[in-house]
């Protein structure tokens, strides 16, 4: 009987035994025992075709087919080197919550997330939890919450407020492209002359600026902003083009107003050329396109800076016409600091809204895994600036540019 009774132990033993082995081979979870791709590079589809790929002439079979492509890629996972003291900043609404988490993806991808810079959201009205907790956790630095006073956001007292009215019915009727709001006109003065003031920005030197639903189509691989401090750089763009004429009638009035006023904060060796056809006595519209911006705070808080904002915002464009502040910065570049401190960043690939600069040159678009089509390219379009700035400059522009106009 106790023989029987071990006998049943045994069979019953075998049989958990060859349950547990049945059990862990049909597992879903890879074992250590994971049959590798070893030397199968037939298995391996090639991204661009999409077709298997060739085994590559003299490499290691057992290491191609599964070593990522880091190929002059972004730097390691956190960068080394000397740090700058910058930040990203955004002027957003609470209602731009997930505009602005898109573009905070796409720079933290192709760039923040190996320098982890911090970043400053300002508003006009107090930041909800749901957008700080959303931002917070999607970059890679400190996010930091400031409101804006209500004196850098209001009319200011010498402002004719029926005036300013009158002007928003007029450019409604027209049809021009928010002429009759009072809150975008409070965000171009905003930025043209107050969010390098505000205290969160005062702890800072550099910044890049982004705004909603704007897009980065390469790596980039270097830090920007030591690229900035390095080579003496104060103000960057990607794209450039003509101003809605419209919209700045009496602006060139006003800065040769100032200049004539201030004529010490006229640099020589400007840009003068690129936005002048006669030596300063038009304006031909050009501008950088100031949602991407990459510039240096301590020049936009300068006494030159300064008093070009103050005298502009005095001769009331700012709600008596509708001066964005794209003209605004540019202008103020072009004239108040030398040719060479101003950069085009053509390495940044970069998309608002409906405008692309996509990075002329392929090997260039390989090297740095762009995904922007070449044909969207505006660089070398007749409306954009770019090429002007390249002949004021004496640059070669770069080799293919013809192919794409
Ligand atoms: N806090 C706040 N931010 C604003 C307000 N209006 C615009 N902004 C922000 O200011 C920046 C510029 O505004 P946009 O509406 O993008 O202006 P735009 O780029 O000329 O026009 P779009 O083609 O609509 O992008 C963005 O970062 C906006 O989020 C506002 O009333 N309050
Ligand atoms: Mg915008």
């Amino acid at each position: 009987m106790a023989g029987q009774q071990r006998y049943l132990r045994y069979i019953v033993f075998a049989l958990a035994i060859i349950l547990l082995f049945f059990i862990s081979s049909s597992s879903s979870v890879p074992s250590a025992q994971w049959p590798s791709y070893k030397g199968d590079q037939s298995a391996v589809a090639d991204p661009t075709t999409n077709k298997p790929a060739a085994p590559l002439a003299g490499a290691d079979k057992d290491s191609t087919a599964t070593t990522p492509n880091t190929q002059n890629g972004l730097p390691p996972a956190t960068a080394g080197g000397e740090r700058m003291n910058a930040t990203f900043v955004t002027l957003a609404r609470n209602s731009d919550i997930w505009d602005i988490a898109e573009s905070i993806r796409h720079i933290e991808d192709r760039f923040n997330r190996k320098f982890h810079y911090d970043w400053v959201f300002l508003n006009d009205d107090d930041f909800n939890d749901e957008f700080k907790k959303i931002t917070t956790a999607l970059v890679s630095g400190t996010a930091k919450y400031g409101k804006i006073p209500k004196e850098h956001w209001s009319f200011p007292d010498f402002i004719d407020q029926d005036r300013a009215a009158k002007v928003r019915e007029e450019m409604k009727e027209k049809k021009i492209i928010y002429g009759d709001s009072i809150s975008y006109r409070h965000m171009c003065r905003y930025e043209s002359g107050f969010f390098f003031r505000h205290p969160l920005m005062l702890d800072y030197e550099w910044y890049w600026r982004v705004e909603p639903s704007v897009k980065l189509f390469c790596d980039i691989d270097y830090d920007t902003f030591k690229f900035m401090a390095d080579h003496k750089k104060k103000y960057s763009f990607t794209l450039s083009l003509y101003e809605y004429v419209e919209t700045i009638p009496t602006l060139w009035d006003a800065v040769k107003n100032f200049t004539s006023v201030y004529p010490q904060h006229v640099v020589d060796g400007n840009s003068m050329k690129w936005i002048s056809e006669d030596d300063g006595k038009t304006y031909n519209h050009c501008h950088f396109w100031s949602n991407f911006e990459i510039g240096n705070l301590n020049w936009l808080r300068s006494q030159a800076y300064i008093d070009y904002f103050t005298s502009l915002d005095h001769a009331g464009g700012f709600f008596y016409e509708r001066w964005g502040d794209a003209p605004v910065h540019s202008i103020a570049a072009a004239l108040m600091l030398k040719k060479e401190e101003i950069h085009f960043f053509n390495d940044i690939a970069y998309y608002h809204v409906p405008f692309t600069h996509c990075p002329t040159g392929e090997q260039y678009r390989l090297d740095h895994k762009c995904s922007c089509n070449p044909k969207d390219n505006f660089d070398w379009n007749g409306y954009s600036c770019t090429a002007r700035f390249y002949e004021i400059n004496g640059m070669d522009k770069p080799a293919g540019y013809e192919k794409e106009q």
